[in-house]
């Protein structure tokens, strides 16, 4: 826990006491905090829901719980102020990246493995057409077997290409390289048949900010020739790289929709620091983040108590971070918000993807 002084711990409390169902009579919460999901699951039935088990093949009672916990996410978002995040950089790189695309014999698009819905560009597959592209879900050490496998399904059976890779130590990089190179093959068998000398293979890595894009190619390339840092908006300029002799990579900036209709998407994007941090209210964030976590069969109420040994009834999110704010920060509850979303960030709630594929 670092500097984060906490209470003595309390003796814990019976589940039974402490996973409270919500109540029609819970302290006003400006985050709303019901479930508009559908039939909700009571606490002892999510519990009967262990992810872990779970095979890849997504249950009904799993499908059941993420749609609701999907509508619940809208719901709770709709109050909010809007998150949009459209800088200069955004806008001019949108434009010179729509005609480097017509260079590009490949292209890899880059998704954050903790939320591959909603990095997905709404315009990508307008502008890349019928271009080959292959598909990565990075970060995946941030995600557990059971998220893996259930992506992996998915977009296996709808015949899109992915790999799981991590920018951070490597791991898919090579699989990538290779697979990039065999995709565009096609080009150099044409250019020979013309009587034209081979070219090296052109491949544009494009996705969402933050997402580890530059990370890859420095991976790939085992040298840091792109710069990549653990905040969105880090590459500002498009920059082609060469990896040997047959093998060009397009290093761009991370890209977002001028405007997010999504706007459960847009938290998300926040909660997994995927967008710029003025976009977004992070104390909002955080209460939403919290009542997530709540939720989450392989966190929960118990989850969040174990961390702050403060009890999460009411499944208020705002109630709970001003508690913590109280507990440790003055009352600050920018820095308790900000608090739990790191930690959520590094892992200390396990490494959990926030979606699921739909069936
Ligand atoms: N844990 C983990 N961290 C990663 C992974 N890939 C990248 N990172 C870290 O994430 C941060 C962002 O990586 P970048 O490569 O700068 O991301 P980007 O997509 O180029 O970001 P922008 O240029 O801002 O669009 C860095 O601190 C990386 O070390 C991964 O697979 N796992
Ligand atoms: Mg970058």
């Amino acid at each position: 826990m670092g500097a984060f002084l906490l209470p003595p711990p309390l003796v814990p409390l019976p589940s039974s006491i402490r996973f409270k169902t919500p109540s029609l009579h819970a302290p006003p919460c400006s985050v709303p905090n019901t479930f508009v999901g559908g039939a909700s699951l009571d606490w002892s039935q999510k519990e009967q829901i262990n992810f872990s088990t779970i095979p890849s093949e997504i249950s009904a009672s799993e499908e059941s719980f993420w749609r609701d916990l999907d509508a619940d996410m809208a719901y709770w978002t709709r109050p909010l102020r809007p998150v949009q995040w459209y800088p200069g950089h955004i806008a001019k790189t949108e434009k010179e990246l729509k005609n480097q695309l017509k260079l590009m014999d490949v292209v890899v698009e880059v998704r954050d493995a903790r939320i591959p819905l909603a990095t997905s560009h709404p315009q990508m597959d307008l502008w890349l057409g019928n271009r080959r592209r292959v598909l990565v879900l990075n970060r995946e050490d941030m995600i557990s077997t059971d998220d893996r496998n259930a992506w992996a399904t998915y977009f296996t059976r709808q015949g899109i290409r992915v790999v799981f890779a991590n920018g951070k130590l490597g791991m898919g990089t090579m699989k990538l390289g290779r697979l990039a190179k065999s995709l565009a093959a096609g080009v150099n068998v044409k250019r020979r048949a013309k009587g034209l000398l081979p070219r090296p293979v052109r491949a544009g890595i494009v996705g969402y900010p933050n997402v580890g894009k530059s990370s890859l190619i420095n991976r790939l390339l085992k040298r840091r020739m792109c710069t990549a840092a653990p905040r969105p908006g880090v590459t500002r300029e498009l920059k082609w790289v060469h990896f040997g002799k047959d093998l060009e990579l397009l290093d761009s900036p991370g890209i977002l929709p001028m405007r997010i209709s999504d706007q459960a998407a847009a938290i998300k994007l926040a909660i997994c620091d995927d967008i710029g941090e003025r976009s977004y209210d992070v104390a909002d964030v955080g209460a939403i983040l919290v009542q997530m976590l709540s939720r989450l069969p392989t966190v929960g109420s118990e989850g969040l108590y174990k961390r702050y040994k403060i009890d999460e009834d009411g499944h208020c999110g705002k109630i709970y971070i001003q508690k913590l704010a109280l507990q440790v920060f003055n009352g600050d509850v920018s820095q308790s918000s900000f608090r739990v979303l790191s930690d959520f960030r590094k892992g200390k709630f396990g490494w959990i993807a926030l979606e699921r594929p739909p069936r």
